[in-house]
């Protein structure tokens, strides 16, 4: 037997899977309770030294995170080389071997990927990696760091990132000495690009208001706090960091972060935000962000991932008008089943852009968005970001502006491209853009606000026997089995006012999820309340 082999067989020993546990790669990699996952992680290992052989040692990473799930779960997803998810077949391929039930099988399933894929095992490996600030993440790095010794690669351990700035370290890394250099592979030269980029965008604007960031007590808060030190002065942008407790992990997204305040549609208990104050939550591991305030009233708002889509669409589009490229660079808006009616329409009907709707999971949108010349694609729940084409990057380096006015969008486009993290949704950067955009428009939360009214929505997590017995169609808008739950989902839809619903497993969670929106809270749910007893009467 070849010493790999053997390596990875005395290693594979030590991280034996949970029994009967089937694993599955699913909207954001593996995810689950921490203590099933040591082996699931130490496959990965295998996995990423095997990616990166097949692309003859591109750098592949590798992020332990379970972003929005309570704070005893845990994951892990791959990243490929220019900072995107991994690619559909290889999560197949993880699948696979995640649920090999033996070290001699765990050994065979390596050996015949390469053989599959005509892998050299001879080519040097290169996976970086990181963590969020979960107590379960040391362990499973070491669960990591033996797959990767195992397999012969060699490593960087990057310790604690958010999701964003591991994605970020793999781009800068694969792009070095190319045409497409993305910036410098460490904390300081992501710090040092996007702010560089926010002070350019921000001209000589400055913001109204402080804005209070809820970092749901993870990985987000002490990076936000560091990169506030290359932020301009609080002249220019004054920053509140709440929620920042990393040092007491079993409050991480508990009673805040995005998914309790998209999800529950209420700011964090904890809140301390008077009327009219700008506020923001990002997730567990820093990928999303959604808005928020309450008005005079007191009546609270949420500005979600839509919302953000639209505010960066529209203004994208005025830059692109000003600066005479409207007809051709063409923007594109991607969303999931979850975005807003009110939303969709307004993009089509106000902004005159095309709307595709992909299924949940940033990977979808990203491909989708990878079609247009400007694509901006979010999830409501504030996970996404906007992609330029090289098509449309290149239009904007030759491109010799003819006034003044034409030269300020120019510099401005110049400086969004900057900006907005292209390798994946990113909660800190995306929060500056809206940021830079609020300013230059001289909106509060109520002009954003007041651009298009939302319909009235509700989201529940519905508990399930076995999420696996619903399956999807048409971007996850219907369900095929159970064929009846559809039908009840149907009939229930037709009895209320601008009436849609649907339900869908979650790729994250042991739940089913279900989305409605109606005329009226009331009927929304109402609907939402109908929609989630035909999922539990029908498993
Ligand atoms: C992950 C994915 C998102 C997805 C969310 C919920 O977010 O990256 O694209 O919307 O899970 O997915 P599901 O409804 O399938 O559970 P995060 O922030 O948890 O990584």
């Amino acid at each position: 037997m070849a010493s790999t082999d053997q390596q990875i067989l005395e290693a594979s020993a030590k991280h034996p899977p949970a029994p009967n546990h089937k694993y599955q790669y699913g909207t954001a990699g593996f995810r689950m309770k921490a203590d099933l996952l040591d082996s699931v992680v130490f496959r990965c290992g295998l996995i990423a030294a095997l990616r990166s052989r097949q692309l003859q040692g591109k750098t592949i990473g590798v992020m332990i995170t379970a972003s929005h799930n309570p704070p005893e779960d845990n994951g892990v997803k791959l990243v490929d080389p220019l900072g995107s998810m991994l690619e559909a077949e290889w999560e197949e391929l993880s699948t696979r071997i995640a649920n090999t039930n033996n070290d001699d099988e765990v050994v065979s399933v390596y050996n015949e990927i390469a053989r599959l894929y005509h892998i050299d095992l001879a080519v040097p490996a290169q996976v970086v990696f990181a963590r969020d600030t979960r107590a379960s993440g040391s362990r499973l790095a070491s669960c990591l760091v033996d797959g990767l010794t195992a397999a012969g690669a060699e490593f960087i351990d990057y310790n604690i990132l958010t999701t964003p700035q591991l994605h970020y370290m793999v781009r800068c890394i694969n792009t070095q000495g190319t045409s497409q250099e993305y910036g410098e592979a460490t904390e300081e030269g992501y710090y040092t690009k996007f702010s560089n980029a926010f002070k350019r965008a921000m001209g000589n604007k400055t913001s109204t208001g402080a804005l209070t960031v809820d970092c749901a007590n993870g990985v987000g808060g002490p990076k936000l706090t560091e990169l506030i030190k290359y932020l301009p002065s609080n002249e220019v942008l004054q920053i509140k960091v709440v929620n920042d407790n990393v040092h007491q992990p079993e409050s991480l997204n508990v009673d805040c972060g995005a998914d309790y305040v998209k999800t529950s549609q209420k700011a964090p208990p904890s809140s301390k935000a008077g009327p009219g104050d700008r506020c923001c939550s990002l997730d567990g591991d820093a990928d999303r962000v959604v808005y928020y305030f309450k008005d005079e009233s007191n009546t609270f708002h949420l500005l979600d991932g839509d919302r953000i889509a639209t505010l960066a669409a529209s203004f994208i589009g005025d830059l692109c008008r000003q600066c005479g490229l409207a007809e051709e660079v063409k923007i594109g808006v991607v969303q999931t089943a979850y975005a807003n009616g009110s939303s969709t329409k307004y993009i089509e009907q106000d902004l005159k852009l095309e709307v595709k709707c992909t299924a949940t999971g940033v990977k979808h949108l990203h491909h989708a968005a990878e079609r247009l010349d400007v694509g901006v694609y979010f999830e409501a729940n504030g996970h996404g970001t906007v992609i330029f084409s090289d098509r449309a990057l290149k239009k904007l380096a030759k491109l010799e502006p003819k006034s003044p006015a034409q030269l300020a969008a120019l510099e401005t486009l110049r400086a969004l491209v900057d900006l907005i993290n292209q390798s994946v949704g990113d909660a800190l950067t995306d929060m500056l853009l809206v940021e830079v955009i609020l300013a230059r428009k001289s909106w509060g939360p109520l002009e954003w606000l007041q651009t298009y009214n939302d319909l009235p929505n509700r989201l529940v997590k519905v508990k399930v026997h076995n999420r696996n017995l619903f399956t999807t169609e048409d971007a996850e808008r219907r369900l095929v089995t159970p064929a009846a739950a559809q039908k009840g989902i149907d009939e229930a839809v037709k009895k209320v006012r601008n009436g849609r619903s649907f339900a869908r497993p979650s790729g994250t969670e042991d739940v089913v999820r279900v989305y409605a929106e109606a005329a009226t809270k009331a009927e929304a749910d109402d609907l939402a309340a109908k929609v989630s007893s035909i999922i539990t009467a029908n498993q």
